[in-house]
């Protein structure tokens, strides 16, 4: 495959100002026609852009059809597994000896500088299992576009900057497909002969191809209404199969709560006057902006007490929001090309982060985030895939939605955010919309209207844009009580990655406090000024000094407040440091961190000894922590219930240098077991004062924190093994109200010794939820990411049940990812039959699924943070995927750069 370079990027030769597709759809084949209105790209302004979303013919009025002399150049249509049917040009059919086609291209030789260009092709829907362009979910048909899908459909220029009107219709059967929709408003409709029907939709505003949507099929309807803060009237439509018809109450709540946070904190209004999600069961991804008519993989729509957890319920809140968001930042501002792809995602995850936060705990939600980076992104920024946020190349685009691009991108918007405070970001933000609307720009357009709007200077500080790799912030505190001082030393580096050897220092907002003796904040003085009691140093240089004045005992910094920069904080903090840390700091998400620090050293510390064969010994003030948390009822519970979690195993891998998996493991499980046995009786009291599971199920935030303390403490009293707490966990998983608490008591229950509750709880479970294939994915995933031994065998195992099904991305992910990724004892199992499954599986899905197949590999990338052994094992069956026949560029791409 070749490789793209952003240094490459070229405007568009041609513009396609108005695009009309009708789509034929049959059974075992669809046409597509397209009509396009294409203009050879001078610079001339096309005057029809309708910012406003009014709609205004380019046929009238437009300008007389120019020749083009020789040197006009040829028009480049991308096009992939399509058969061309036909090609015309203003009406006139053309023949093969006027175009070119190769296996990606259709090359065109125009005379005039505008024309319309008609090409009918067919395509295969039924058989596209990528699930990629137009394919079928069950029964019906449905899109997805982004990256490079629309090129799958018909010839196109199907590049983002290339922003076009749309106006599509559908044809198809009546009987098996009722509901027709694509982007815009519906304008006409009829019936055709032989109980075929059709319907035409208008875009009114002008979008990238990988906008586009179409679905057809027969479908439920659950309607509501929106009202804009300037009082527009927006229908609400969420289409589902009809089985799903109760599980819908929670998206379209949550839809309307993203409107109208949207509009009061970036003062962005929705603009179609429809707004339609429909939830699909075969999807590669969480969900996709399509505008006016999101696609919605059906695990982030539907939501109900009986089927889903409190966890689902707040994915499908974050998912209906993000998508939404991007309806501003993605739609009406697109992406120049795909090297800006964090432009719009990690701009709209920073959003949705912050909606979140407002919605429910913002504590909890940054503690989460700030978890997922650091197992995830930040394993991903050591590995071998490592990219910046803007990367400078990439092989198959599809590969680069990654962690990088969205977490990572959302946290270099949010110390945009931090460094300019929230109004200034939001002058920032206005100016950005403003200016750009309608428009595909760049990542460094929207730091300038930043800057712009403010005044600023932002250089330095986009080396977050152009540097890979995690920086390592290393901070010392000098109290010198002569000079009444305290000063913090910084000094910052950051690790070489994959062809960026060295870096240059970032800018770096450091949010902190001091604290005295009783963990008060100290006012703050700097330079003569007074700072408050908490503020954000910028850190820009390699090395640095901030001196405080007037601090006349020894104080203890709180840092990186809120995790104000994704950087390793290095401090030398003293275990009792971080255990008054961890009791005392006002701050908190400083107070999680500080426990959460103090449990990685300990980890670490017994990770040495049980390698050195020494017996583990708990250090007893872990304990004292927890045993102070169990009983603060000040404390947020789900706070508690994030601080009593142990970092976890893909955590502690990645803090290590070489990571042994084993120990870790071991290590981890003895601590639990330990903090169980010396806490029951404070865990039993706490877990009694919750309340009971048996009583009625509420979504707000309070009951949710309960939920959450509640199962955590299920699963460590059931490490005690104890006779009262397994009959507390059957009963919960005989009783609940809700499947928060039946799935807690379930992964309680299946991680524990007892064979026969065991399987009896499986059992029944699979009975009662047979028809349910969301509920079905967790009872898969549980048990493919037990760590007790046998793991693989049961995975292997659950792919021959009934309900499994290799095709279904969520299958896929609830079964194989489950297990190469929850699952890391079994998954690294040393005689390499966890790795060698994984590449089978790979090497199976590369045919039927690229996009699956690559993400899957993840876990084979890390392989240099294992043992020689097992990195041998891991690179052999890298090699072994790249040895498959008709590899895919996606599988190539990871494959090949991970051994480079
Ligand atoms: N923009 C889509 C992602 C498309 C992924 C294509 N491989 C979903 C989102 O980020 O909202
Ligand atoms: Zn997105």
């Amino acid at each position: 495959p070749q490789t793209i370079y952003l240094t490459d990027y070229r405007q568009p030769d041609y513009l396609i100002d108005e695009t009309h597709l009708t789509f034929e759809l049959f059974e075992d084949h669809a046409l597509v026609h397209s009509r396009l209105l294409v203009r050879l790209n001078d610079g001339r302004a096309d005057g029809t852009l309708c910012r406003d979303g009014t709609r205004h013919s380019t046929t009238e009025g437009r300008v007389p059809s120019r020749p083009v002399g020789v040197g006009a150049p040829p028009l480049v249509l991308h096009g992939q597994e399509l058969e061309l049917v036909s090609v015309a040009i203003n009406d006139q059919a053309i023949d093969s000896s006027d175009y070119q086609v190769d296996e990606h291209s259709l090359t065109l030789h125009p005379q005039t500088a505008d024309f319309e260009l008609a090409i009918t092709t067919r395509i295969q829907p039924q058989n596209n299992t990528a699930l990629e362009g137009l394919y079928k979910s069950g029964g019906m048909f449905c899109t997805q576009c982004e990256a490079e899908g629309f090129r799958k459909i018909t010839y196109y220029l199907d590049r983002p900057d290339v922003m076009s009107r749309f106006t599509t219709t559908v044809m198809a059967d009546r009987g098996a497909y009722p509901i027709l929709l694509s982007n815009g408003n519906l304008i006409a409709s009829g019936e055709h002969e032989g109980g075929r029907h059709w319907a035409t939709w208008e875009d009114p505003f002008p979008k990238p191809s990988y906008l586009f949507a179409l679905v057809a099929g027969d479908l439920c309807l659950i309607q509501d209404s929106y009202t804009t803060l300037s009082g527009r009237k927006i229908d609400l439509r969420i289409y589902v199969e009809p089985e799903n018809r109760e599980q819908c109450g929670h998206a379209m709540d949550s839809l309307k709560r993203s409107m109208r946070w949207d509009e009061e904190v970036y003062g962005r209004e929705y603009d179609l006057d429809i707004f339609m999600i429909v939830a699909v069961n075969d999807f590669n991804m969480g969900a996709m902006e399509n505008k006016g008519l999101n696609i919605f993989n059906s695990s982030c729509v539907l939501a109900h007490p009986d089927t889903a957890t409190d966890m689902a319920f707040q994915r499908v809140e974050s998912v209906v929001a993000h998508e939404y968001f991007h309806n501003w930042s993605g739609n009406r501002v697109t992406c120049r090309d795909w090297f800006q792809l964090s432009l719009k995602e990690g701009f709209t995850v920073f959003r949705d982060a912050e909606f979140s936060a407002d919605m429910n705990s913002r504590t909890v939600k940054r503690i989460e985030d700030v978890t997922f980076l650091r197992a995830n992104q930040f394993a991903e920024d050591a590995g071998p895939m490592a990219h910046p946020v803007r990367p400078e190349s990439y092989m198959e685009i599809s590969n680069f939605y990654t962690l990088t691009i969205y977490e990572k991108g959302a946290e270099v918007v949010r110390m945009l955010h931090t460094l300019l405070g929230p109004e200034r970001f939001r002058k920032g933000t206005d100016l950005y919309f403003e200016r750009h609307d309608g428009q595909a720009v760049t990542c460094d357009d929207f730091v300038a209207a930043l800057e712009d709007a403010n005044g600023v200077d932002f250089t330095q500080f986009k080396r977050w844009y152009s540097q890979a790799g995690t920086p390592v912030l290393e901070v010392e505190g000098r109290f010198d009580a002569s000079s009444s001082t305290y000063e913090l030393r910084c000094r910052q580096s950051c690790p070489p990655t994959p062809g960026q050897a060295e870096k240059l220092p970032f800018v770096i907002p450091l949010r902190m406090a001091l604290l005295n003796e009783r963990g008060e904040e100290l006012p703050l003085r700097m330079g003569g000024s007074e700072l408050g009691t908490e503020t954000v140093l910028a850190v820009t240089e390699a090395e640095q000094v901030f001196v405080f004045e007037g601090v006349t005992q020894e104080p203890l910094p709180s840092l990186l407040r809120g995790f104000s920069a994704p950087v390793k904080l290095v401090y030398p903090f003293s275990r009792d440091d971080r255990v008054f840390l961890a009791m005392h700091d006002p701050d908190g998400f400083n107070r999680w961190e500080a426990a959460q620090s103090l449990a990685v050293d300990v980890l670490q510390g017994l990770v040495e000894i049980h390698q050195a064969g020494r017996p583990l010994l708990l250090d007893q003030r872990l304990l004292e922590v927890y045993r102070r948390v169990l009983s603060d009822t000040e404390l947020d519970p789900a706070v508690a219930a994030e601080i009593l979690r142990l970092p976890s195993e893909a955590y502690l891998i990645e803090l290590a240098e070489v990571a042994d998996v084993d120990a870790i493991h071991h290590v981890r499980e003895t601590v639990r077991r330990e903090l169980a046995t010396a806490l029951a009786e404070p865990m039993w009291e706490r877990f009694e004062s919750l309340g009971s599971t048996a009583e009625p199920w509420s979504a707000d935030a309070a009951s949710m924190a309960r939920r959450s303390l509640r199962n955590t403490l299920l699963g460590y009293l059931m490490l005690t093994e104890s006779s009262a707490a397994m009959s507390a966990c059957v009963r919960q998983f005989v009783e609940a109200s809700n499947m928060t608490d039946r799935q807690a008591a379930l992964v309680a229950l299946v991680n524990s010794s007892d064979e026969q509750q065991k399987h009896a709880a499986l059992q029944e479970f699979a009975q009662r939820w047979a028809d349910y294939p969301l509920v079905m994915d967790q009872w898969f995933s549980i048990q493919a990411s037990s760590p007790l031994p046998g793991g693989l065998q049961r995975v292997q195992e659950l792919m021959k049940h009934p309900a499994f099904n290799i095709r279904n991305p969520n299958k896929v992910r609830s079964v194989i990812g489950a297990f190469a990724n929850n699952n890391l004892v079994n998954f690294h199992a040393v005689d390499g039959a966890g790795y060698r499954f994984l590449a089978d599986r790979v090497i199976e899905l590369n045919r039927l699924n690229p996009q699956i197949a690559s993400r899957l590999i993840t876990p084979l990338t890390r392989w240099r943070k294992f043992d020689p052994v097992r990195q041998e094992l891991m690179k052999g069956e890298l090699q072994r995927i790249l040895e498959a026949d008709d590899l895919s560029p996606d599988v190539y791409e990871v494959a090949s750069k991970s051994l480079a």
